[in-house]
């Protein structure tokens, strides 16, 4: 089998409401369709985004100018990609939108391997499990009420979550643990729920509101500190019992690396975007499990899902419904909570082919 082309379209999603969390505010997301074309006419599709349609065009011709690597090959030999995606990118560098972008390419590329094995991508590598537990984060924003945070909880229960995430900005701490209260209350002391900070907050102000939210017993406390500061995520995760959850801003396997390293979070979250794609996030789960530490996707759940279903040290899925529109289907969840792994052939979801031209920009 032979890569005959790659094709891409871009998708404009709206998300509406606008949701606001404590770094911006997302009116929609455009997503880089990829799709890798071959002899034998299996088609590999992979996506990648950018929220309120922000320089999606360079991301776009990004993913374009990344055909060379891969016209003309099988892809199961399509290991050697990523090695000469490095000589590749190094003039333009190893964070952003040159990362980003192989992600689409490389999703695509397990995507033919799955299909042409007859495997779920899951098994393909060795599935560990059939189902991951996951959390709810599409809702709880800080533009919600304190009433809208409770009926948002109360519904994310009743569509079968047993754990949910909410969040939080850098002012007025003690309205923040009023609205984080509000949700536990809504929700019982038997659902998990997890806060994010989206990097709002400094080192002493994360301790302070980390300290005051303890009692609530929390399943993690997220991004509390600007992403770059390891030595003070670090400084957090030693203060509070509270386990910190971080890692989703870093890219490649070598970002995770040096969060291992720097022992900055109890729970490493990789985006498989900023990974560079599967091959990279599978690449962080092992430097995880070295490290004994839990990882949980951020973002892409139907991509992640297959992916933690492989790993032994996953922890929770994310689930951000984002682009649940461009898929035929939609995960559906056990009565346990967890999201079940789709049987099909590679990442066992595909695109919706009047879905894509219902949003093609
Ligand atoms: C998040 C990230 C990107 C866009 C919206 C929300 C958030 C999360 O940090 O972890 O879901
Ligand atoms: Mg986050």
């Amino acid at each position: 089998m032979k890569i005959t082309a790659l094709r891409t379209i871009v998708v404009n999603l709206p998300i509406d409401p606008p949701i606001l969390s404590a770094i911006f505010a997302i009116r929609s997301t455009s997503c880089v369709l990829c799709y890798l074309e071959t002899d034998e006419g299996l088609v590999g599709e992979g996506l990648v985004h950018a929220i309120n349609g922000e320089r999606v065009g360079v991301l776009d011709a990004m993913v374009q100018s990344l055909a060379p690597l891969v016209l003309g090959l099988d892809p199961t030999l399509g290991g050697s990609v990523n090695a000469r995606a490095w000589k590749d990118l190094n003039f333009l560098g190893y964070e952003g939108v040159t990362i980003q972008a192989l992600a689409g390419i490389d999703m695509a590329l397990w995507d033919l391997r799955g299909q042409a094995a007859g495997l779920n991508v899951s098994r393909l590598i060795g599935a560990v499990r059939t189902s991951v537990p996951v959390y709810a984060s599409g809702g709880l924003w800080l533009s919600s009420s304190i009433e809208a945070l409770q009926r948002e909880a109360a519904d994310f229960v009743a569509r079968g979550f047993r754990a949910m995430k909410t969040r939080v900005g850098p002012n007025e701490p003690e309205k923040m643990v009023a609205r984080v209260r509000a949700v536990r209350e809504a929700i019982g002391p038997e659902i998990g729920l997890m806060v994010d900070a989206n990097q709002q907050l400094s080192v002493s102000a994360a301790i302070r509101l980390g300290r005051m939210l303890e009692p609530l017993n929390l399943t993690w406390f997220e991004e509390p500190v600007i992403c770059h500061d390891h030595s003070g995520e670090a400084a957090i995760t030693a203060a509070l019992d509270t386990p910190i959850a971080s890692g989703e801003t870093v890219h490649t396997h070598r970002g995770v690396l040096r969060m291992l390293q720097a022992k900055s979070a109890d729970i490493l979250m990789p985006d498989v975007q900023r990974m560079g794609g599967p091959t990279e996030f599978l690449k962080a789960g092992a430097l995880c499990e070295a490290f004994n530490t839990p990882i949980s996707s951020h973002l892409f759940p139907e991509i992640s899902l297959p992916l933690l279903a492989a790993l032994p040290n996953a922890y929770f899925l994310e689930h951000m419904p984002w682009f649940e529109p461009l898929y035929g289907q939609s995960i559906t969840l056990d009565s346990t909570g967890h999201a079940v792994v789709p049987e099909g052939p590679g990442w066992g979801l595909r695109f919706d082919p009047a879905a894509v031209r219902r949003y093609a920009a």
